[in-house]
Parts: C-alpha cells; structure tokens; sequence
C-alpha cells in the first residue's frame, strides 16, 4: 500500500500544538511522529497541520422557496475542500406527504457525486404516527442522529410547539438530538404581512420581520420544552444576544444546549441591506438576517468562553438571477449565502489573526467540538492514529482577496467579495487524498461517502419537575363534592 507522509509541519488540534510528521495509509493516519518517511511526501514547513473543517449546516441543491439552492454536492463539497473543509453535513428535507425513507432515499441519489464525506440531518416538518416509527428506522438503520425542527417559515416547513414536543420526546427515546431553527415563525409571518401591506417590500424590510426577539423568543421555547423532554438541543445559525442568552443561561443550569453561529454573522452586519443596490442588499437575505455589532460581539464572546459551540455556514446558495424571484416582495427572495469556501480562512482571519480565538479553539470550533456533538469524533475531527486522513496543511501566511471569480461555488458573486484573508490551506486531504495543492483543485467526484453517525448515550436529565408532578398528583376521589353551603 502506497504511504503518504506530511513532514515538517506543527500539529494543532483542539488541546495540542506539537511538531510531528503524520503517515498515511489506505486513508487512515496510521502513524504520528518524527522522522517518518513514506511514498509521497507532502512538504509542511512553516504549517499548522489540522484536522480538516467540519461544516454542520449546509444546503446543497435543496429545494426551497419554488427553486433549488445552486451548489450540488459536488460543487459544495468541492468549494469546501478549497477552503480546508473535509466533511459537510447536509439537510434531508421529506417534502408534504412524502415518507422520511423515501427523502432519504432522494438525498442518497444526490449525494453520490460529493468529492468529500458528508452526512445527513432528517428534518421533521410534521407529525403522524408514519413519522414516528420512521425516526427509529432513520436512527438505528440509515445511522442519522440528529432531527431538525423549523420553527418559522409558517405554511411551509414550520412544526407547532405539540409536534415538537412530541419529536422532541421521541429523539429522547432513541438517543437522537434535536436541532432547530429557532424563530418565531407566527410573528414573522404576522410582521411581514404588515410590512408587505405598508409598501415596505425591498430586501431591507426581509431583516425588519425578523428581530432578534422572534430568535430570542424561539430559542427560550425550544429550550424549556428540550428540558421537558429530557433531550440535548443544538440550536442552528445562533445570531444574536438574545438566543446566546437563552443558550448561557441553559448550558449554566446544566443543560446540553449546543448555539452555532455562522461565519456570516461573525462578521457581516445588517448595514448590508441598507445597500442602495437592490442585488446586494438580496444577496445577503438570509434568515436570520445580519444582526448589529453588540450581537457580533456577543457572538465572538460565545465562542472564546465556551457558551457558543461551532461555527458553520448555512451554505444555501442562490444565483443573482434566482434572488430576483422577490423583486416587487422581499417575502419571495429565496433565503440564503453561500460561505462553504470561505468559512475557515475568514475564521482564522478574523478570529485567529486579530488574537480573538488561539488555534485550538479555532480547530474546536471549526471540526472537533462538531465531531464529538454530533457524534463522528474521532474518526472526524481528529489527528490520531487511526483516524480518517480528513486533514488540511494550513498556510498562515498563504493570502488571497475572495472573489466571486476566482470561488467554487457555482453562483455569480460572493458575500465576501473583496475580504483579504490570510491563512490558507497548501494542502487538503480527504481520506488520504490530496483534493487541494497549493491552490490546484484536484477533487475527484464521487470520492465522498456518507457517514453513519451513531445514536447517543447520553442524555439530559430533565431539570423541570413536571413529570414529577404529573403522576404523584392524581387523587383518589370517592364521590362528587358538594356545592355551595
Ligand atoms: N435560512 C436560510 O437563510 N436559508 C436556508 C434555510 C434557512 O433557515
Ligand atoms: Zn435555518
Ligand atoms: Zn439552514
Ligand atoms: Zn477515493
């Protein structure tokens, strides 16, 4: 079997900076140490070697919104391994009526051409009882772990408080986490009727119908009723005070409460919309919308204390073209940015660079914290013996300005046009394979596999009392009582 070394780099992983050559061989590192020699060498002098990015939100050729998101798995994946990304977890989204099974059997199809490993998240936009014997199926057969609930886009993927609830007890029982996308979808909808009814119909008004109080408000919800139902929650795309605030206080009480914000709200602000350019200001429509500077703030807070977990994107692409969909309503341009290329090297400039997060916490945030919640550590997230050759030789001095001309991704311009960062991958492999060198995409399509992850052992121990209370409290009676005196 043929070997591949890197030598001469410095190992950083989320608790270790260390010098050491790494081996591999059919895939796994099977070696870490001085002085290793091998078939192919791959030169790291003056480089960080890491354990490659783990993406855990992205949406590739999803429908939505009466189109699809424009990066397939193999442009995503392909646009996340340029930036040092080696495993991307995507959405299995049933359509109305359509079976978990039969979705997954959709995302299957899809997913064979990713040039990097993936896995899936099953959303739960229902409830019957069909749904409930399918989610142990989903768990213990397709090796998925993680349900996601949509608590906004009202009509559409949105799930009331019973049906979450009820899943919520249901994850619980098969050591499966829930996910949500916490906004209060009733308001939204509530607010944008009346913004649309005003006239306010640019893309201005998509960030006025979605303050931070529906994502503060939903977020608290979520949380009490995770804590009902004795389940761990991960609350996806975390974008303001509001939410880490629910997610401090929860995680202080001794709740599993995991908050995920993107690189997008780390570091773009809501002045965007405020760009006279129409197309600007909709290529940034995402939801939640950028947020202010104290939330940015709050955010980087959450992520050098521990309070926030990961970073991801939401990669959910969308041409120029397929944005103008909302042109005379802002309620009609699909939602979503792209950021699977950009995630690690805008993190590690603005995070890293400025002293804000050390290069562990960076590895944490960006792979290894992803791997151990949801449950792939340390086969991801890694640099020891045995586990996948998923890896990136980060160049801190390699520059580049981003540019939509120069990006994978397949849309026509790129949020962060014009950023200069510093901090790029010279190498990337997946699996032993080198898809990035030096700038060159060597990516092979199909080279992706899916990922089981396993069911969790374990569990939060409810906080409330209501279970408690319930039963003990049923009173034996032994006949009407009397009324009036
Ligand atoms: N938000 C987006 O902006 N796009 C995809 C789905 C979502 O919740
Ligand atoms: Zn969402
Ligand atoms: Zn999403
Ligand atoms: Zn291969």
């Amino acid at each position: 079997m043929t070997t591949t070394v890197i030598k001469g780099g410095t190992i950083v992983t989320a608790d270790l900076t260390y010098k050491a050559d790494v081996r591999i061989e059919g895939g796994v590192i099977v070696e870490i140490g001085p002085d290793l020699s091998g078939d192919t060498v791959l030169d790291a002098t003056g480089c960080y070697v890491m354990p490659g990015g783990i993406d855990p939100h992205v949406h590739l050729e999803m429908p939505f919104m009466g189109t699809y998101s424009a990066d397939d798995f193999e442009s995503g994946t392909r646009a996340g391994l340029a930036g040092g990304t080696t495993m991307v977890v995507d959405f299995c989204l049933p359509g109305p009526d359509q079976s978990l099974l039969e979705a997954l059997q959709m995302w299957d199809n899809k997913s064979g051409r990713a040039t990097a490993d993936y896995s899936f998240h099953m959303a739960i936009t229902g409830w019957n009882e069909r749904i409930f014997d399918e989610m142990k199926t989903v768990v213990q057969d397709k090796g998925i772990n993680t349900f996601k609930h949509f608590m906004a886009y009202k009509g559409a993927l949105m799930v009331n408080d019973d049906e979450m609830f009820a899943s919520f007890q249901r994850c619980a029982e098969l050591g499966a986490l829930p996910l949500v996308h916490a906004e209060n979808g009733d308001v939204v909808a509530s607010m944008t009727a009346k913004l649309l009814a005003e006239g306010n119909n640019g893309p201005e008004a998509h960030a006025y119908s979605r303050p931070p109080e529906v994502e503060g408000e939903a977020t608290n919800r979520a949380i009490m009723l995770a804590d009902m139902a004795g389940v761990p929650l991960y609350v996806v795309h975390t974008s303001c005070e509001q939410a880490h605030e629910a997610i401090r206080r929860a995680r202080q009480k001794g709740m599993r409460v995991y908050g995920e914000p993107l690189i997008q709200h780390l570091t773009l602000d809501e002045s965007e919309y405020s760009n006279p350019d129409w197309d600007h200001a909709a290529r940034r429509v995402m939801s939640p919308p950028f947020r202010n500077k104290q939330h940015q703030d709050s955010l980087w807070a959450g992520l050098q204390s521990g309070s926030l977990s990961v970073v991801a994107t939401d990669h959910c692409a969308f041409t120029t073209e397929q944005k103008r969909f909302g042109l005379d309503s802002f309620a009609k341009i699909p939602n979503g940015t792209g950021g699977l290329e950009d995630r690690m090297p805008m993190l590690w400039t603005y995070g890293v660079a400025t002293g804000r997060l050390t290069m562990n916490e960076f590895v944490a945030v960006t792979s290894t914290n992803i791997a151990k919640i949801l449950n792939v550590y340390p086969k991801k997230g890694a640099v020891l013996v045995g586990a996948d050759a998923d890896l990136v030789v980060w160049d801190p001095k390699r520059t580049k300005t981003i540019s939509a001309k120069t990006q994978q991704s397949s849309i026509d311009y790129n949020v962060f046009e014009g950023k200069e960062v510093t901090g790029l991958p010279r190498y990337t492999l997946t699996r032993g394979h080198v898809a990035i060198e030096e700038g060159t995409i060597k990516t092979r399509e199909g080279h992706g596999k899916f990922v089981r992850r396993e069911p969790f052992t374990a569990v939060n121990k409810a906080l409330s009392t209501w279970k408690d209370l319930v039963a003990p409290r049923k009173v034996e009676r032994s006949g009407i009582p009397a009324t009036g005196v």
